[in-house]
């Protein structure tokens, strides 16, 4: 028995010799000292052999025991310093993972651009609640009950009384009850609107512009715009103005911008016109300085309103609005 103790420790070691991975010591240690192991089963079979031979087989196994975990542990730490301190081989020479980095969303781009450009122009930017009072949102902007505007927004109503806001105007009478003349700031955000094909999301950014003061002219009013639209785009991007309707301005214009894709020779994004509707904008109505409290024959204002996917789009020459809310990855990383 004893000489058996013996063969299972030479075997071992001769084993062991040859040990040349982590893995291979992993399974000698198994083979040897696991649950099943050989010098495991020894020790359980003790009791099986004759009385006498018993005490010195358990001392030998033991020993054994002991013996071979401090082998295989320093073949292990022999190992690992070979490798230079870590389990797992390094191949220095393979190439770095690429850092995903992450940047903004096309429309925070283009909103930021755009309150730089009006903040280089003396406005603020104010900021106003996207769950509005029916007040704010139509009222105060000259928009009564019945009034057939209503109609043409698609509100998403709360209850009777509480909107989504349809557009971002009624951050302009927040800041007007608040405060007196000269006015003049921005109000970029999210609206919402009960409407949803491939030219309509159901919300969507604007940036609406304001200003109040003594003598503010529809000139002004061209000046800024034509500022802004040529920061955004070109220096020799032309303007034009066609009269429209608005509530909540008289006169009010659409303004159009000379195709950014033919500057103006006619192709697909302009229908052929040379022209692309860009923005609304007009002279605030007296019935809204009334509302807040402004004295109309000391105060005159102009404002107007932007959607920014739509600009974003002839900017970055997008074609698809829908691609601004898929989340794609591949289509945001270009920007
Ligand atoms: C459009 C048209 C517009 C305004 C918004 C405004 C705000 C106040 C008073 C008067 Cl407080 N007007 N905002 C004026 C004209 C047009 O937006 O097509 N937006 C996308």
């Amino acid at each position: 028995m004893v000489k058996s103790i013996k063969e299972i420790e030479q075997q071992a070691f001769e084993e062991l010799e040859k040990a040349l991975t982590s893995e291979d010591l992993e399974s000698l240690s198994i083979k040897y000292l696991g649950r099943k192991g050989l010098v495991t089963t020894f020790l359980r079979n003790i009791s099986k052999l004759p009385e006498k031979e018993r005490p010195n087989a358990g001392k030998n196994a033991n020993l054994l025991k002991t013996v071979l975990d401090k082998a295989f542990k320093k073949a292990a730490d022999k190992l690992k310093a070979q490798k230079g301190g870590t389990d797992d081989f390094i191949d220095v020479t393979l190439p770095g993972r690429p850092m995903t980095r992450g940047h903004l969303h096309p429309i925070t781009k283009i909103s930021r651009e755009i309150s730089d450009i009006f903040v280089k122009l003396g406005f603020d930017i104010a900021e106003g609640p996207e769950v509005e009072t029916d007040y704010y949102n139509f009222e105060a902007l000259n928009i009564p009950k019945y009034h057939p505007a209503r109609d043409m927004q698609d509100t998403f109503y709360i209850s009777d009384s509480i909107v989504l806001r349809t557009h971002t105007s009624p951050t302009q009478p927040r800041v007007m009850e608040k405060t007196q003349p000269p006015v003049r700031i921005i109000a970029p955000g999210k609206v919402y609107r009960c409407d949803s094909d491939i030219t309509h999301t159901p919300m969507f950014h604007q940036v609406e512009g304001l200003m109040v003061d003594k003598n503010v002219s529809f000139g002004d009013l061209k000046g800024i715009l034509t500022t802004f639209i040529q920061q955004i785009f070109d220096k020799e991007t032309s303007l034009r103005f066609r009269p429209s309707y608005f509530p909540f301005t008289e006169p009010s214009a659409e303004v159009d911008i000379r195709c950014v894709i033919c500057k103006g020779k006619g192709c697909r994004v302009c229908s052929k016109s040379g022209w692309l509707e860009i923005l609304g904008a007009g002279m605030v109505h007296p019935a809204v300085f009334e509302n807040m409290g402004y004295d109309t024959d000391k105060y005159t204002g102009f404002a107007f309103g932007v959607g920014i996917e739509r600009l974003a789009m002839l900017k970055y020459g997008i074609d698809d609005l829908r691609k601004f809310f898929e989340n794609n990855m591949r289509f945001l990383g270009q920007f």
